[in-house]
């Protein structure tokens, strides 16, 4: 898969992009990324990406000019071209797994003054957030959908992952997981998992995964509940 971004701080990208799982995708030739920076597709000598809205208001939009520039610089036939605003559906594990089936991904950065309209109008295929909370740019958003995307493409992770991420996806939380000592400082493993009881242990995980999203992330059993999967 062929990743472009587009920001106005492609240096936030050295560091968590050069690690780990992306490191090794890039290295294998799975994942081709490449960081533009806005300011490269401006003409005047100040090198300007904002100006003020129309009609007033408080602080400064992205202009559309050098945003098209680069779009239609890097964007192909295959691209999907994804706006990256706080206004945008909220990203979960089945929007990942629809962007990691694309063949070019091109991820314009939204920054804390918001963009010019017309960039969503006419060249946005679709537009993300990562979650209901207040950033001051896109180039977080973007690495968060780098990493979702790139562990999902084949041959990046083990099928053992793969096959458990499934299982996630199923809808609930996980379950406790521990490993040696059966003791530490006093806090005891339970001790169903040291039985050797398959049954049970698989009787008392289900228990757990349960608890643990009705106690957590409640949203999550209502929507199974709404998708037909409880009962
Ligand atoms: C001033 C009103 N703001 C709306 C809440 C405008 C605004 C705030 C922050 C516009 C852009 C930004 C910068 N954030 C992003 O570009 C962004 C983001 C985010 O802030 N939270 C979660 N996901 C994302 S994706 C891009």
């Amino acid at each position: 898969m062929k990743i472009d971004v587009l920001t106005l701080f492609p240096g936030m990208f050295s560091g968590p992009l050069d690690d780990s799982i992306i490191k090794r995708a890039r290295a294998e030739g799975l994942l081709d990324l490449a960081v533009h920076n806005l300011r490269d597709y401006t003409h005047d000598r100040h090198r300007t990406v904002d100006d003020k809205p129309f009609g007033g208001g408080p602080g400064m939009l992205l202009k559309p000019e050098p945003i098209f520039e680069a779009v239609e610089h890097l964007a192909r036939d295959q691209t999907r071209v994804i706006l990256l605003s706080p206004a945008g559906r909220t990203l979960n594990q089945a929007i990942a797994r629809e962007l990691a089936r694309q063949e070019h991904l091109l991820l314009v950065c939204g920054s804390y003054e918001g963009v010019d309209e017309r960039v969503r109008e006419a060249l946005a295929d679709d537009e993300l957030s990562i979650g209901d909370y207040v950033l001051t740019n896109g180039a977080l958003p973007a690495m968060v959908i780098i990493e979702a995307v790139t562990r999902l493409l084949p041959g990046v992770l083990g099928d053992d992952q793969s096959s458990h991420d499934e299982s996630f996806s199923g809808g609930l939380l996980e379950y406790p997981q521990y490993t040696r000592p059966a003791e530490f400082r006093g806090l005891e493993v339970p001790e169903v998992l040291l039985s050797g009881n398959h049954a049970e242990i698989a009787k008392w995980r289900a228990h757990q995964a349960k608890k643990r999203t009705r106690e957590q992330r409640p949203d999550l059993l209502e929507q199974k509940r709404r998708d037909g999967l409880m009962e």
